[in-house]
């Protein structure tokens, strides 16, 4: 892969004799000048409101933002541009179909099926959906190893199942989930799949037609773009005929005193003035990485995740969690003996190593796994280098030494 680190300025940064090494991209990643710089030029040129003048500026941002439908529906093989809805972020994306299709599809009686390594934002949305429709949550349970329990899934998606939500990869263990076995035994019984793919589709090749999902969610910042720019992916015909969710300006066609109508995809999901300079750096994140190639950015990832997994568990004070490592992409969460996970990224962040540590809003999951208290986490991206993960190494060495 080529040497990417010149393009991110934050890369530079130094705390006193070291480099900044920032190890926490599950929570978000670094911006690359490519994105950076379009963003400032989409101010600076093309500053306008969308979809309403139809002066020269407003025609060029509205091009703009459209265009960035299409880009991104090209990236994950979606059919058509209006399959593609931009929200702030991943957890408004699950909260939208939520609210949009869940409140009109679960009755009294039904079942939504999580999964117990869910993200609080995959996770809450069905707990409130279950108590509104007063149906009933369901989770397929994890193996020690945090990877599904694919028997128990099996038992618990029934003909009464509605509505499987599950995550593509943990954000605290990295597990690749095998999405197209829950696809499956979900089409059985007639349910919506809705993949929360926020750690799926900044890693790795990813394809909605192939998942065969319904519905998909991920963010921007998680991929090199800015903040407050997510998206939700739906099939055409589901987003179609679906309730609204937000409602107000752009997202309809005609008004009365005494209703509305609704507006085409995908603006009848996209209510207000949106994040225009968002998209439009989403756009230029999607460029830079497939200039890379996702292939070459999972291949780096893992060869991080190898070494890193190597060096952390030839400490025999450090308990690293979750599956082996043809399971799992990037991510390493792992505690240190008699070292509470927040002294540990203490330590990190005194040498420059930014790791995040906690429950990495996935409390259920920590404590599935054994880890109530938490554990730190470094997650990989593009700009990592195994300097970076010796520097970690050499921290929670001294975390030992120091604290435990
Ligand atoms: N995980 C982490 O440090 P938002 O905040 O809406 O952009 O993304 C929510 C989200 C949903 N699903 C998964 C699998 C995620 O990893 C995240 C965000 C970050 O792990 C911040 S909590």
């Amino acid at each position: 892969m080529k040497d990417v680190r010149e393009d991110f300025p934050t890369l530079k940064m130094r705390f006193g004799e070291r480099p900044l090494c920032y190890l926490d991209n599950a929570a978000t990643t670094l911006r690359p000048v490519q994105v950076i710089e379009c963003m400032d030029r989409f101010y600076r040129d093309c500053n306008a409101n969308i979809h309403r003048g139809i002066y020269h500026l407003s025609v060029k941002a509205s091009k703009m933002y459209d265009q960035a439908h299409e880009r991104v529906a090209r990236f994950i093989g979606a059919r058509s541009w209006k399959e593609i809805i931009f929200t702030r972020n991943t957890t408004e994306s699950i909260n939208l179909v939520a609210y949009a299709f869940g409140d009109a599809l679960v009755k009294e009686g039904d079942e939504i099926v999580t999964t117990v390594s869910e993200h609080h934002s995959n996770m809450i949305p069905w707990q409130r959906l279950a108590a509104r429709a007063r149906a009933s949550l369901r989770y397929i349970p994890v193996m020690p190893d945090g990877t599904l329990n694919l028997e128990e899934a099996r038992k618990i998606i029934t003909p009464r199942t509605r509505i499987v939500a599950l995550q593509h990869v943990s954000n605290v263990l990295g597990t690749v989930h095998p999405v197209s076995d829950i696809v499956e035994m979900a089409k059985k019984v007639g349910a919506l799949v809705v993949l929360d793919a926020a750690q799926s589709v900044p890693h790795m090749p990813f394809d909605v037609k192939e998942l065969g999902v319904d519905f998909a969610a991920f963010s921007g910042h998680k991929m090199l773009g800015p903040t407050g720019i997510g998206v939700l992916w739906g099939r055409g015909e589901l987003l179609e005929d679906g309730d609204v969710f937000l409602t107000g300006g752009s997202m309809i066609s005609e008004v009365t005193l005494e209703g509305a109508k609704w507006n085409t995809l995908p603006w009848k999901y996209e209510a207000g003035t949106p994040n225009i300079c968002g998209a439009i750096g989403l756009s230029a994140a999607i460029d830079y990485l497939e200039a890379i190639g996702l292939e070459n950015v999972l291949a780096h990832e893992k060869s991080l995740l190898e070494y890193a997994y190597e060096r952390l568990s030839s400490l025999d004070f450090v308990k690293i969690y979750g599956p082996r490592i043809d399971k799992r992409i990037g991510v390493i969460s792992f505690n240190v003996e008699g070292v509470h996970p927040h002294d540990v990224a203490q330590a990190c962040d005194s040498l420059g190593v930014a790791v995040r540590s906690g429950h990495h809003c996935a409390q259920p999951l920590s404590v599935a796994v054994g880890a109530k208290h938490g554990t730190a986490r470094a997650s990989f991206y593009i700009y990592n280098t195994k300097d970076e993960v010796d520097a970690l190494v050499e921290a929670v060495v001294i975390a030992k030494k120091e604290l435990g």
